[in-house]
């Protein structure tokens, strides 16, 4: 495992959210993920997150890391 300074692996968290490791997780997960990573991001963001072209239950860590670039 590569080190990063102090940062935290996005993905790392992410697979400790994923709770059934499928690979995605469900809004609730990705809230827990915001606040684990320490996010400026707000509730409203993630929730565009699941509202894309179609309403969706679960996203995916590719989805997921468009907020981690928009963070500001
Ligand atoms: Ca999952």
């Amino acid at each position: 495992m590569a080190a990063e300074g102090q940062s935290v692996a996005p993905q790392e968290v992410f697979d400790s959210v994923d709770a059934n490791n499928d690979g995605l997780i469900t809004k609730e997960e990705a809230e827990e993920l915001v606040k684990k990573l320490n996010l400026n991001i707000d509730q409203e963001a993630v929730e565009k997150l699941f509202q894309g072209e179609e309403a969706k239950e679960t996203i995916s860590f590719a989805e997921f890391e468009t907020l981690l670039q928009s963070e500001a």
